[in-house]
């Protein structure tokens, strides 16, 4: 098999944290067992094939700068798929990661009719599933491009026309089943153009109603198929369209609630996604978690500066800190994983760079992990809230809670209270923030 990736001669290893070696982790020491769990089955890192192998650096003012011969326009379609596997799965192995993810069309191409798709998409699974029992790597989650095609330009679930939703139900159809067929963890679905560019033309009513329609199918299909992975929607509040209807984790969680689906789905949290919607990284997760609903995060940040999508590689060990200490809190990580959604800035052409991007984002979220398993062992926040709670536990929080009050019953007591004002308490943010500042620079 020829090399792409030859420069990087052996695998990533953990050298640890004074190791000045670019080609070696720092953190990521996969075996090393952190609030009883080893790192690796911690966090479950994946790469994601869209856009460390399909991205060729090119943005709206210009074309590819990336070295990708695989993408080059005069290639077979299907050879260039398989040339692209397999510097994927070269990639994969000496990054040393276990879990990537990706879209039907990432892996294979579009042919000239759905037929033919869904060959090429077979053909490409049986060479998946070769290269996966050659190198142990898994699939995290696989997921259909509903939104690249022509087709879709007015959504695939919610387009005005029943004959787009009919094709992308059988393109789901299709990419559940191959997702099933490679043993996925859980299957995606991101809207990303359901939802509108302008009300003028949009009756909201049914849009919700045929995107809830094809989620129910979803659900249905994969307990036909005894897929047993978990389905996952990803929320982003806008882009490529104006609106999106899977805006936050809140929204989503009010439709699977409306529509029934709350036992059956749950959100794929992009920290890239949760800013965009005016959010920090930990509270989508906390709402998730506090839903019930959290399953998987997409792993990658924003730019503090541009409101869009950039989709950088992980920076910030305390802004991933505290979402893993929510998902620690929580329970952790079940079928979900951390999923590199993050891609190259486009000067960044040689091969090599793809590693230290990779590297960098493993690292960040490897100190982060050992950032929130010291804050969940120091114990402190977790007191904390549960101090200022403690009320709810005594009798009055627990009339209140438990409907034996009234807006009458408590109009009579507070007539009769003898003493003045509830008592205030510091809620000490700036401590906590201090005691968070403390582990960040103390984790090792
Ligand atoms: C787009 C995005 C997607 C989903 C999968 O912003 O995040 O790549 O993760 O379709
Ligand atoms: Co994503």
């Amino acid at each position: 098999m020829t090399e792409f990736f030859g420069e990087v001669t052996a695998p990533i290893r953990y050298e640890g944290p004074d190791s000045d070696n670019p080609l070696a982790y720092r953190w990521y020491d996969r075996d090393r067992v952190v609030a009883g769990r080893r790192m690796e089955d911690h966090l479950r890192l994946a790469v994601c094939y869209w856009h460390s192998f399909n991205g060729d650096g090119s943005d709206v003012f210009g074309s590819g700068t990336l070295d990708r011969p695989w993408l080059a326009p005069s290639s077979d379609p299907m050879s260039a798929a398989r040339a692209k596997m397999a510097a994927a799965f070269e990639f994969f192995e000496k990054l040393g990661t276990p879990f990537f993810c990706f879209h039907d069309r990432d892996i294979a191409p579009e042919g000239t009719s759905f037929k033919e798709s869904c060959a090429h998409l077979d053909e490409m699974v049986d060479e998946a599933l070769m290269h996966m029992r050659r190198t142990g790597t898994q699939l995290l989650w696989g997921t259909a491009n509903l939104f690249s095609n022509p087709r879709y330009q007015a959504g695939a679930a919610t387009n005005p026309d029943p004959e787009v939703f009919a094709w992308a139900a059988a393109q789901v159809r299709h990419c559940l089943e191959a997702t099933h067929r490679l043993g996925g963890h859980n299957y995606v679905l991101w809207g990303g153009r359901e939802g509108y560019e302008t009300l003028l033309n949009t009756d909201m009513k049914r849009e919700l109603d045929q995107m809830a329609r094809l989620l129910h199918l979803v659900v249905e299909h994969k307990h036909r198929i005894g897929f047993t992975g978990t389905i996952l929607v990803e929320p982003k509040p806008f882009e490529p369209t104006k609106h999106q209807y899977d805006f936050d984790v809140a929204s989503v969680h009010a439709f699977l609630q409306r529509y029934g689906l709350a036992d059956e789905v749950r959100v794929n949290i992009e920290v890239n996604h949760a800013t965009l919607a005016g959010h920090d990284f930990a509270h989508e997760i906390a709402t998730a978690m506090a839903a019930g609903i959290f399953g998987s995060v997409d792993a990658n940040a924003g730019d503090d500066r541009l409101g869009w999508d950039v989709d950088r590689f992980p920076l910030s060990v305390e802004q991933m800190a505290l979402g893993l200490y929510e998902i620690l809190a929580g329970g952790g990580l079940t079928t979900g994983g951390f999923n590199f959604d993050a891609k190259l800035r486009r000067q960044s052409i040689d091969r090599s760079d793809l590693f230290h991007a990779h590297i960098g984002g493993v690292d960040t979220v490897a100190r982060a992990l050992l950032v929130a398993a010291a804050l969940v062992e120091d114990g402190a926040l977790a007191r904390v809230r549960s101090e200022r709670y403690s009320g709810w536990d005594g009798e009055l929080g627990r009339r209140i809670l438990g409907g034996d009050e009234t807006l009458e019953s408590l109009h009579g007591r507070a007539l009769g209270l003898g003493h003045g004002e509830p008592e205030r308490l510091s809620g000490r943010q700036e401590a906590l923030e201090n005691l968070v500042a403390r582990h960040v620079e103390r984790a090792r």
